[in-house]
Formats: structure tokens, C-alpha cells, sequence
């Protein structure tokens, strides 16, 4: 019996120690200073930068929100563009703390246990984007097609897979980004393009005649786009997985940035829960009592972020859809914060 002591004592110290590197982010970003955020080099309403440098979209808007929480102060970040094919590993060499990119969860993505995806921020699916010339009702029509595609995506793999279920015969172009995709597309070296369908939104948007292509109904696969983290922080995953669900409870609370004061004086219990003058939700996580109203006054609930980077108030004009809250049709249904 007495042999067993250092083995506990060891087995103690090493589960101390566990626990000590597995709250390491949330510390590494507060002494940086700031949140370091993967996203897309450049996909119109996700992730673009202006004239003056300045990024936004909803993907930066995601990060711009975990900041927020963090420091009460949504530019806090810097911003790291990835292509699809770099984007994993940046977050498993801890290049970045969060990766939010238009990125598929997947479960081949989470297997190799150093990868996680922590929700859902848009639902969304595969499309094929076509010339209006062609008169293509449906995507059942593209046999024969030459397919501009990008590699290191879930995008190549459904639509072989689409193609090859339906004896339909393909080319495949590969292209290394958007803009080499548009490129190849107005320059006829394929005669579609595919991707999610918003990110199809998005390029329609960049071709000289928008109105000269038109995205296919199909929508051929599910790829529900979110953060991700590493595997090895859960308090991390915690707070970036809670972030979400604080823009979509504040939603469906009708809390916005417009209303945070009022909701602040609120007697109702989830409204209090929620900004945090009852309980204290964020402790556990190393966060404030007023993480959510920071990310809801700094960048807004979910609705807001939406309508101005994608939906009715963006030049995307991409419908809620899928992405409308479960109490209004759609299948977004956040956790309460109790
Ligand atoms: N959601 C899919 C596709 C994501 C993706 O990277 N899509 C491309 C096609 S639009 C993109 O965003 N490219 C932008 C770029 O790299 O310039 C995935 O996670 O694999």
C-alpha cells in the first residue's frame, strides 16, 4: 500500500498540471492584449478588408464579439487570413486562438483529437453557380461541366459525390481562392462554380455581370459553419462555444445593442441571467458578470450581425432561412444561460 503514495501523488500532480495547461488561451490572450482570429482572406459579408485596412463580415464580427467578452473592447483583435487549406493547421500550431472561417463542422474534422468546433454560427449548403445562358432549371442538367473548385474543402468531395450518384460526368478545376475562382469563371476555364451557397452569394457579387449568372435551388450538401478550437482548453471551448449563444439568447430575448440599457433595468429572470444582474454565468470561465451585454453593446445579438454582414440589410441580401431562430421557423436554438 505504502508503494501506491508516490503514484498518487504523481497521478495528482500531473491532473494539476492538466488542468493548469488546459486553461492556457484565455491567459495567453489577456496578457497579449488582444484575441488572435484565422479567417478568410476574402469572401464579401464573411470576411473582407477595405481601402483603409479595416476588416469585417460576420466571421469577423464572431471575433469581434469574443473580444468584446473578453475585454470589453471588439477591436482587440488581430487578424490572420487563411486559405481552406492552411486554416486547420494554423489552429493546431497555435498560430491563432479561434478559427472563424466558413468552416464545415465535419467529423473527420474533430478526429484526429486536436480540433473542435464549438456551434453552429450559419446554417448552410452546397450550390452551383451557372451562366443564365445556359437555362439550367436544375443541377441534374450540369452533366459534362467543368467545375471550378477549391482545394482543401468539403465543397470538392460533395460535389464528386453528387455527380457520380446522379452518372453525371465532370472536370475538375482547381482554384486556390475566390478570387482565382472568379477569376477562372469569367475567363471560361469552367462553366460552373460551387461552393456554399453563401459563399456563391459572395461571388456573385464580384463578377463584372452578376445578373448575367444565377445560383442553381439544389443545395446538395449540409455544411453548418462555425468556429473551431483546439481540443485541449476546455474553458476556451467554453467561452468562444458560449459567445454564440449569447448573441442568439440576446436575440431571442429582444435584447439588441439598441436595448442593452433597457434590458439592464429588466425584471425579467433570463433577461437578468443574460447581463448578468442576476447570477454570475461568465465566473466559472474566467469571464466578467457583464461578458454578454459587452458582446451585445459592442457588436450586437445575432440578428444584427446577420441582417448588416449577410441578410436584408447587406448587399448579399441572403434570407434568414435555416438561420432564423427555432422559435421563428428556422433551427437556430441556443442553450439558456441559467
Ligand atoms: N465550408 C467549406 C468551404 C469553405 C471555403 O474555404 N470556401 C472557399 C470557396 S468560396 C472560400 O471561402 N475561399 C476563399 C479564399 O480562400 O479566398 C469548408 O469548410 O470546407
Amino acid at each position: 500500500m505504502r508503494k501506491m503514495i508516490p503514484i498518487v501523488l504523481a497521478l495528482g500532480a500531473s491532473l494539476a498540471f492538466s488542468a493548469a495547461a488546459e486553461s492556457q488561451t484565455l491567459k495567453t490572450v489577456q496578457d497579449r492584449g488582444s484575441l488572435v482570429c484565422g479567417l478568410n482572406p476574402g469572401l464579401e459579408g464573411f470576411a473582407s478588408k477595405d481601402d483603409q485596412g479595416k476588416w469585417s463580415g460576420f466571421d469577423v464580427d464572431f471575433c469581434r464579439a469574443v473580444a468584446a467578452a473578453i475585454f470589453d473592447d471588439p477591436s482587440k483583435v488581430q487578424y490572420v487570413p487563411l486559405s481552406a487549406s492552411d486554416r486547420f493547421e494554423a489552429l493546431k500550431n497555435k498560430q491563432i486562438d479561434v478559427l472563424s472561417r466558413n468552416s464545415t463542422w465535419t467529423m473527420g474534422r474533430e478526429g484526429d483529437d486536436s480540433i473542435v468546433f464549438t456551434g453552429v454560427t450559419y446554417y448552410d449548403g452546397q450550390a452551383f453557380l451557372v451562366p443564365k445562358s445556359r437555362n439550367f432549371q436544375s443541377a441534374l442538367e450540369l452533366d459534362g461541366s467543368k467545375v471550378c473548385v477549391q482545394p482543401g474543402t468539403t465543397t470538392e468531395l460533395n460535389y464528386v459525390d453528387f455527380f457520380d450518384t446522379n452518372h453525371m460526368k465532370y472536370e475538375t478545376v482547381h482554384e486556390g481562392s475566390a478570387d482565382d475562382m472568379i477569376a477562372a469563371y469569367e475567363a471560361g476555364k469552367c462553366d460552373v462554380l460551387t461552393t456554399d451557397a453563401s459563399g456563391l452569394f459572395a461571388m456573385r457579387q464580384r463578377l463584372a455581370k452578376p445578373t448575367d449568372s444565377m445560383i442553381l435551388p439544389d443545395i446538395i450538401s449540409k455544411e453548418p459553419l462555425g468556429p473551431a478550437v483546439r481540443q485541449d482548453d476546455m474553458q476556451w471551448f467554453n467561452i468562444v462555444k458560449w459567445v454564440n449563444f449569447a448573441m442568439l439568447d440576446a436575440e431571442e430575448l429582444g435584447v439588441s445593442s439598441k436595448t442593452i440599457d433597457d434590458a439592464l433595468k429588466s425584471q425579467k429572470p433570463a433577461v437578468q441571467r443574460l447581463v448578468g444582474t442576476e447570477g454570475d454565468f461568465g465566473k466559472p470561465f474566467g469571464l466578467s458578470a457583464d461578458w454578454a451585454v459587452r458582446v451585445v453593446r459592442g457588436v450586437g445579438n445575432y440578428a444584427e450581425v446577420f441582417d448588416r454582414n449577410v441578410g436584408a440589410h447587406s448587399k448579399l441580401g441572403i434570407p434568414r432561412g435555416l438561420n432564423e431562430l427555432w422559435n421563428n421557423g428556422g433551427i437556430q436554438y441556443a442553450p439558456p444561460i441559467r
